[in-house]
């Protein structure tokens, strides 16, 4: 009978008739008290184990079971870590149950999920060292051509150069925190061409398009720079709302001294929001930032929303980085109060991801 129904299923598509939805799905209630239950936070989330004679048990929870609902929230899709913390001590706790699927999306698009539920993600080799050499080389010569263009017009500041969090260590000192756009000469295009347009879905092009979407826009391009005596940031986030998808490349190897962005994994949510601006420092100090060492070449891809900051620069060197962020297609970002915009005029709307994928 089994064997009908697969042979059934492979040849006209799934039956819907006789089975309704209710017995792909089951709905249990949990009440007050230990649930009695793991769960493996993977998008869908999978019962992982049960504790014998505890409440899941006594529900008939099985591992294997797909979570398709938490009190009537979908989450199929991930979830940020404090959401999905948020949700779980709900009582009474309703949990709607499927069956274990099959997923057609490869176990590499599943890498991006991490962006979705920790909000950060590292991208080695997203472009070849070579590239990011000559990408390092071209930004210093356009820093000095940029510099030129405002001494003689001061008005062309704000095309050029975008404002920037910390700019010196004091009121008198001097720049040591500064950010450029980039015009879309040849090295840079080739640069975008290399981080976007790969086949392979490791690669941040294709971590763009899962999260963002093939229609994407362009929203920012330039480079991020810190000069040795560079004071650390103040933890932000980049978007209040899910809009936004930012890969820093790093254009030479960042050493620990040299102060690599420091992300607060699972804070991309409103929840964490909440309460990090209610009591930044005991909200963060039990949790762990981590913070990337990059070889030239390597990007981290964040969510906007993840709480992050650009550390101090102890050392005697530069510290390049280049920035390149989406928009997700269907994010409006105007009713969302995405405002920022760090994108030379020229190009601004009129770029998508697109355009550079295979
Ligand atoms: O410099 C960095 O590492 C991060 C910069 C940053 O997050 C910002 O300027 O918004
Ligand atoms: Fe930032």
């Amino acid at each position: 009978m089994q064997s009908y129904a697969k042979n059934f299923e492979k040849v006209f598509g799934r039956d819907d008739r006789g089975e309704s939805e209710a017995s792909d799905s089951s709905v249990v209630e949990f009440g007050t008290g230990p649930l009695g239950l793991e769960i493996s936070w993977t998008a869908p989330p999978v019962v992982a184990a049960v504790v014998p004679g505890g409440a899941a048990e006594v529900l008939k929870l099985q591992p294997g079971h797909v979570v398709l609902e938490i009190n009537g929230t979908q989450v199929a899709e991930a979830l940020p870590e404090m959401e999905v913390e948020e949700l779980m001590q709900q009582r009474p706790l309703r949990l709607r149950l499927g069956k274990v699927q099959d997923s057609d999306r490869t176990q590499m698009l599943r890498r991006w999920d991490l962006v979705r539920q920790q909000g950060v993600v590292q991208v080695p080799q997203a472009m070849p060292k070579d590239l990011a050499q000559e990408l390092l080389a071209f930004m210093h010569e356009e820093y000095h051509r940029c510099l030129a263009a405002v001494l003689k017009d001061s008005t062309r500041v704000p095309e050029l150069f975008s404002n920037v969090m910390m700019p010196r260590a004091g009121a008198d000192a001097p720049t040591t925190r500064w950010d450029m756009r980039l015009p879309m000469e040849p090295v840079v295009y080739r640069a975008l061409g290399a981080l976007l347009g790969h086949e392979n879905l490791e690669g941040l092009g294709a971590g763009f398009e899962d999260l963002a979407g093939k229609d994407a826009e362009l929203w920012e391009l330039g480079v991020t720079v810190t000069e040795p005596g560079a004071v650390p940031q103040a933890v932000h986030c980049d978007a209040p709302a899910r809009c936004l998808y930012t890969a820093f490349v790093a254009l030479q190897p960042i050493s620990y001294e040299m102060g690599p962005t420091h992300f607060w994994p699972g804070t991309n949510t409103v929840v964490a929001h909440r309460r990090f601006e209610a009591a930044p420092r005991e909200f963060l100090e039990p949790l762990q930032p981590v913070a990337p060492l990059l070889d030239a070449g390597d990007a981290v891809l964040y969510d906007s929303r993840v709480l992050h900051c650009g550390a101090g620069n102890a050392s005697q060197q530069r510290r390049a980085l280049m920035y390149v962020t989406f928009r997700a297609e269907s994010a409006d970002a105007e009713s969302l109060g995405v405002r920022q915009h760090s994108i030379r005029p020229d190009l601004k709307g009129r770029v998508r991801l697109r355009q550079f994928r295979p």
